[in-house]
């Protein structure tokens, strides 16, 4: 357990380092058990400093030597600092020898076994863990580190930049050594040292220059790496497209690690990833699978530059990088999407995500801004927050520069800011620099508010149509709600795009009075007022506005939208995104509806006709047409209500399930039949659509079948899933199978354990599929915590408690919010237990209460009953701590 040192950082305490650190050369002599660091680091004072005193961090290290320039000298450690005093004037070599243990490192931050081999995790604070350090982002350092380690063991050894020299040494050791030419900040140190395989590959960038790109897996795993490096080579290909951004190294190396904490890392040429974002081939990874890895290779790709060439100040800036980082990967895989169909399915996916995470937590106790202002654990600032909002408010930026206005800025961001570590204002800056006549430069101080103050802005819009005049007048309004710390709320600068559909389907041409004539049929109005009006001329019918195309700004839009008005955006709306909308909110408005009033579902025609001329549409494409038809997820639903029952939520959910099962038996037929696959699997956007078109279709299939005791569909989906050639329709098939109770799901699913239980990443889907079936009667609770004594169960890995623990707390509400409260005696257990092995990760699953203020009774009180026992215990580490005091606090 950690000592908790529970001292809150301010953002506006920053204050530059007392000294520099210019160059480190690292020796490690690794052994599992201890393995010995010598650390020689070049230190420069900070003339500008006002103390004298070098502080270095440091945690669980044992110190052996500290010399000044080769001679030994007095030294303190307290509060987790070595603390020199009385140093050389200017610079002087500092050398320190430590010891640590990476196989008791269990909160897998610093240096750390995994599966036999030695790897490291040092964003944001691990590098400590390793050695005394000034370990902060400003302090950029050229790195030399020569790696030690029995070679049988070991044979590869791997650090960032190239590889210097290797070699041999006694007692059946090897060497070698590294060096990278970058400056960089500690956390973005990585070594390796295991038995691993690679996948290598030389490309030619389009700059002439040769490069090796190699991706490290464990022996039997080499078959599942082709995607990964499919990928990585789109990521170098788009960035010099896209961003004129090339890479800056001769090698680099992506490493796959079974126990990691988070996705991956962006480490300097050396990107430890999780296996889950390696790892994929047909047979065990689904189509989500393949998108996902496509997007985190691409994300730790593209911090090479947004994050790595130009670095944070401090941690408060995370977005700088984050947001930055998520907005590329966003936009790369739109782009290799390629249809605008496809690139909206993408935008859609994002924007639920945005919604079911992000949302919630702008709505809670761990609300902050995108650029926080205190934390007591870095850690629990890895946020919703800080890397999807903060995507969508660097969207924002593009929208209101345009594509290649955002281009321009990026291109000034980087000839001012290349080898610095620097703010969000900086960003922000260069972007409205590069821009100058843009309304982003016209309202910049304005628009850093999306940086400044949390909370989601809710968005009021009102048209009044003059038939007289001829001309339509958009009312738009924002104010966004209080949060912890942040009662008053300034105006935003919200661009809404929008469009307006004529009753005769067309779009109308747009024309603001005191226009000469019109121009086009979209574009952005920018409400930077609590209140704002916009009135277009030459309008012929009274129109339906389309707002927020595109989701052009994360906030809450309350319109007034009808139900005829929706239904002709869900048919007519040139944007999908707003489509996709329409549908959603057909169904939210009729879910909502019986959730607040007899908890009673009766589906109306209307509603079920749009569904079915969805389905039937001759030019959708299947991947939307299965984002319209799949409801809105259950949390998502909690956020529209002030009180929330979970358990009405889900039975009238499963109940409009049902009805649409039934009520488009014909269409789910149909789809299920003409969508099949033909030929190979290949994950492209088209072929995806369709096995989750097929996917959601048998699924309702099982559904209406389970009802009727009819065997045909449940047996159809058993045989499905036994000849399946890709995990997609075989997990599909399954999960259709689980969702109904069918009779068959228990064999189905020890089959499919039987037939993966070598493959850790299936394996945990087979954990995680039983986590979130629909409940029913209380069996899946108590199917998970049956599983919990399974052997292949550990709290250890954090992939497999995810799997389990995570699945059921944070996805699956109906199992997870008991009226006899043993969902929350689970979750305090879980949270304790992992506390003492990993922080992280158990701050993470504390934050599955978040939300408990918004319950209703008998849930409410036994939620805070739960948090409070675990925040009544006396050994928490930090990053818990901060959890359960913000849910506790008033
Ligand atoms: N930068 C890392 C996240 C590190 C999380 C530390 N708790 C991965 C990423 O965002 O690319
Ligand atoms: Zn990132």
């Amino acid at each position: 357990m950690r000592e908790g040192t529970a001292t809150v950082i301010r953002r506006e305490d920053y204050a530059a380092p007392a000294y520099w650190i210019r160059s480190v050369e690292l020796t490690f002599d690794l052994d599992p058990v201890k393995t010995l660091v010598t650390n020689r680091m070049q230190v420069e004072r900070n003339p500008h400093a006002t103390t004298q005193t070098l502080r270095l961090d440091g945690e669980d290290l044992n110190l052996l030597r500290v010399l000044v320039n080769g001679e030994s000298v007095s030294f303190r450690v307290e509060n987790q600092q070595l603390v020199l005093e009385n140093l050389p004037a200017e610079s002087f070599t500092l050398e320190l020898r430590n010891t640590c243990s990476p196989e008791k490192n269990t909160q897998l931050s610093g240096l750390y076994t995994s599966s036999g081999g030695f790897f490291t995790q040092c964003e944001a604070q691990g590098f400590r863990r390793i050695t005394y350090f000034l370990d902060r982002p400003d302090v950029m350092a050229v790195y030399t580190v020569t790696l030690k380690a029995d070679r049988a063991k070991y044979p590869v050894l791997l650090s960032n930049g190239n590889l210097v020299e290797q070699g041999p040494l006694d007692n059946g050791k090897h060497y070698a050594k590294w060096h990278d030419p970058f400056p960089k900040p500690s956390y973005l140190f990585a070594l390796v040292a295991a038995k691993l395989v690679c996948r290598e590959q030389k490309i030619r960038a389009a700059s002439g220059r040769e490069h090796l790109l190699q991706v490290y897996v464990r022996a039997g795993d080499l078959d599942k790496t082709e995607h990964a490096m499919h990928s990585l080579i789109a990521s170098v290909a788009w960035d010099e497209r896209r961003f004129g951004l090339s890479l800056d190294l001769d090698r680099f190396m992506i490493v796959a690690v079974s126990d990691f904490n988070m996705g991956a890392m962006e480490n300097k040429g050396l990107n430890i990833f999780n296996t889950k974002y390696v790892l994929a081939n047909p047979a065990t990874a689904t189509d989500v699978d393949h998108a996902g890895i496509e997007s985190v290779v691409g994300h730790e790709y593209f911090h090479n530059w947004t994050g790595n060439r130009v670095t944070c100040r401090d941690w408060f800036q995370l977005s700088l990088k984050e947001g930055l980082t998520v907005f590329r990967d966003q936009e790369f895989s739109q782009d290799l999407a390629g249809t605008p169909s496809a690139r909206a399915v993408k935008r859609i996916d994002d924007v639920r995500t945005l919604r079911q995470h992000q949302f919630p937590e702008d709505a809670g106790p761990m609300a902050h801004p995108v650029r926080p202002d205190s934390y007591l654990a870095i850690d629990n600032f890895y946020t919703a927050t800080v890397y999807d909002k903060g995507a969508e408010v660097v969207r924002m930026m593009q929208t209101l520069v345009g594509r290649d206005g955002f281009a321009r800025g990026m291109t000034l961001y980087f000839e001012r800011h290349d080898g610095q570590a620097v703010t969000c204002d900086d960003f922000a800056q260069a972007i409205a620099d590069a821009n100058p006549g843009s309304a982003l430069a016209h309202k910049l101080e304005q628009f850093k508010r999306w940086y400044s103050q949390a909370g989601t802005p809710r968005v009021a819009a009102r048209g009044l149509y003059n038939a007289e005049m001829r001309t339509y007048t958009l009312e738009l309004s924002q104010h966004c709600p209080p949060t912890p710390g942040q009662s008053e709320k300034q105006p935003f600068v919200i661009p809404v795009a929008l469009g307006l559909v004529g009753r005769n389907a067309q779009p109308l041409p747009l024309q603001l009075v005191g226009e000469n004539a019109p121009a086009g049929t979209e574009r952005v109005l920018v409400l930077s007022e609590a209140a704002q009006r916009f009135e277009f001329t030459g309008i012929e019918v009274e129109p339906v506005p389309s707002l927020l195309r595109g989701f052009s700004a994360p906030v809450i839009l309350e319109d007034t939208l009808s139900d005829a008005d929706l239904l002709t955006l869900l048919a007519h709306d040139a944007d999908p995104f707003n489509r996709w909308e329409a549908g959603q909110r057909l169904a939210l408005n009729r879910l909502l509806a019986a959730i607040k009033g007899d908890g009673v579902l009766q589906l109306d025609g209307a509603y079920v006709d749009a569904m079915r001329a969805v389905i039937r549409h001759p030019a959708l494409d299947a991947a939307f047409k299965e984002l319209v038809l799949t409801l809105p997820g259950e949390s998502y639903i909690a956020e529209q209500l002030e009180e929330v029952d979970p358990q009405r939520i889900h039975a009238v959910r499963e109940s409009m399930r049902l009805q649409l099962a039934h009520a488009l038996h014909a269409e789910w037929e149909w789809a299920y039949e003409v969508h099949q696959d033909q030929g190979g699997y290949s994950p492209d956007p088209v072929s995806t659509g369709r096995r989750a078109l097929v996917s959601l279709s048998l699924a309702y299939l099982c559904l209406a079948a389970a009802e009727k005791q009819v065997p045909l569909w449940p047996g159809k989906a058993y045989q499905r899933f036994k000849d399946a050639g890709n995990m997609t329709d075989r997990l599909g098939a399954l999960s259709a199978l689980v969702g109904a109770h069918s009779e068959l799901a228990a064999p189905a699913l020890e089959r499919f354990h039987a037939m993966f239980r070598d493959e850790a990443l299936v394996v945990d889907k087979w954990f995680a599929l039983q986590a979130t079936a629909p409940e029913k009667g209380g069996r899946v609770f108590a199917r998970v915590k049956t599983l919990m004594s399974h052997p292949d169960f550990s709290l250890r890995n954090p992939n497999r408690a995810r799997s389990l623990v995570t699945a059921l707390c944070f996805s699956n509400p109906a199992a997870f919010h008991r009226t006899d409260a043993a969902g929350y005696v689970f979750w305090a257990e879980r949270v304790l237990e992992l506390d003492a092995i990993n922080p992280q990760l158990a701050a993470r699953l504390a934050r599955a209460m978040d939300r408990w203020k918004q319950l209703a009774e008998p849930y409410r009180s036994a939620a805070r009953e739960a948090i409070a026992r675990v925040a009544a215990k006396g050994e928490l580490s930090d990053d818990v701590r901060e959890i359960v005091t913000r849910a506790l606090a008033d």
